[in-house]
């Protein structure tokens, strides 16, 4: 397992390269350029200037996450081959730096979605909640004016204002999209992109949906195991993997993340590894990483991707806000750096246990 911790790049974050340094374990950045829009190629000097800065502190950036997905693809629309050449050319020339994995996923309009960024706990922390009543009923325009307003004027991934704005005709275009519709889009796109990916030895990675269920009437499709086992088949390649999320994918109590990567082992590129509590309603929040913290197992879930000699990269993906920290929601310094820890210790004792060492 690589370790790799995402950065929001120079002036776009509150975590500077030289304190992920110090966080044991981590071998590169988990990186984008967040201020293109989807479908747009990338500007091969901009990817350099990236590549030149992980350099300097001693980072690979094998991982990107994400190429967004332009909406007219997801949609199916006759413009979407345009937005497919553009992100063949992305491929190729990330390919030149040497990356490895590109993260992306295939949800309609919304990328993820919380209703609270910042909700207070027990301890005083705070984290990311989902309030599924909240959702079952809002309208969609006052999810994201309160999104907008909880993070300062940062964009977040998945939440870009321009491509916001347009939400009333976004939803409007999806109105008759089935999800056999977006599983036929994806295919379409997958068969344009995989060879593109394998002749530039880049594995894709798709992240699943987020939560893992429909969110105010729009098709949701990468969900649980079987939708997992679907796509791998709709191009079957080892290019087209998995990003495997445990807190996307266990917000649905049903979903057990130690069979999915045991099952699709070899096809998981990129690890996402967080804890979530669910509550009877429906309702779950994001937990530090320690198993009895959350409803995940993580003790299990790291030790199954040691059974299978999980050779991916891998990231903590989400953390509390800890210690007055000023930073964007789930993306900390110091819950983050925890999570690692408690990672890397499971992963550790795994080894040594492997090894015949003896643990008093
Ligand atoms: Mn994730």
């Amino acid at each position: 397992m690589k370790m790799t911790f995402r950065w929001y790049g120079e002036g776009n974050d509150s975590i500077t390269l030289e304190q992920i340094r110090q966080i044991p374990g981590v071998e590169g950045i988990v990186w984008s350029l967040h201020h293109m829009a989807a479908g747009e190629e990338w500007p091969m000097e901009e990817i350099l200037k990236v590549k030149e800065t992980a350099d300097r502190h001693g980072f690979n950036i094998d991982v990107v996450e994400s190429v967004n997905v332009h909406e007219d693809i997801k949609l199916g629309l006759p413009t979407r081959d345009k937005y497919i050449e553009n992100y063949k050319r992305t491929i190729e020339k990330l390919a030149k730096v040497g990356v490895k994995v590109i993260c992306y996923n295939f949800m309609p309009v919304f990328d993820w979605t919380r209703t609270d960024l910042f909700r207070p706990m027990a301890d005083g922390s705070t984290a990311l909640f989902y309030e599924k009543a909240k959702v079952d009923n809002v309208d969609p325009m006052e999810l994201v004016d309160n999104v907008a307003k909880g993070v300062n004027g940062l964009t977040m991934p998945g939440w870009e204002p321009e491509r916001l704005k347009h939400l009333k005709e976004l939803f409007k275009a999806y109105e008759n999209v089935t999800e056999e519709d977006m599983w036929n889009n994806l295919k379409y796109f997958l068969e344009a992109i995989i060879p593109v990916a394998e002749i530039n030895d880049i594995k894709m990675a798709i992240h699943p949906d987020d939560p893992p269920w429909p969110i105010f009437g729009l098709p949701r499709i990468i969900t649980n195991k079987e939708s997992l086992r679907r796509f791998l088949k709709l191009v079957d390649n080892p290019y087209n993997g998995l990003t495997l999320c445990s807190g996307s994918l266990g917000a649905n109590p049903d979903n057990n993340i130690v069979e999915m990567v045991k099952e699709f082992g070899p096809r998981i590129h990129f690890a996402h590894i967080r804890n979530i509590k669910h509550f009877e309603n429906g309702d779950f929040i994001e937990t530090s990483h320690r198993a009895c913290d959350g409803s995940l197992d993580i003790v299990e879930i790291v030790k199954a991707y040691h059974d299978i000699g999980f050779k991916g990269y891998a990231r903590p993906d989400h953390g509390r806000h800890l210690w007055n920290e000023k930073c964007r929601p789930g993306y900390g310094l110091y819950d983050r750096a925890l999570g690692i820890m408690y990672i890397l210790g499971i992963w550790d004792t795994c080894e040594k246990v492997n090894q015949g060492g003896r643990l008093k």
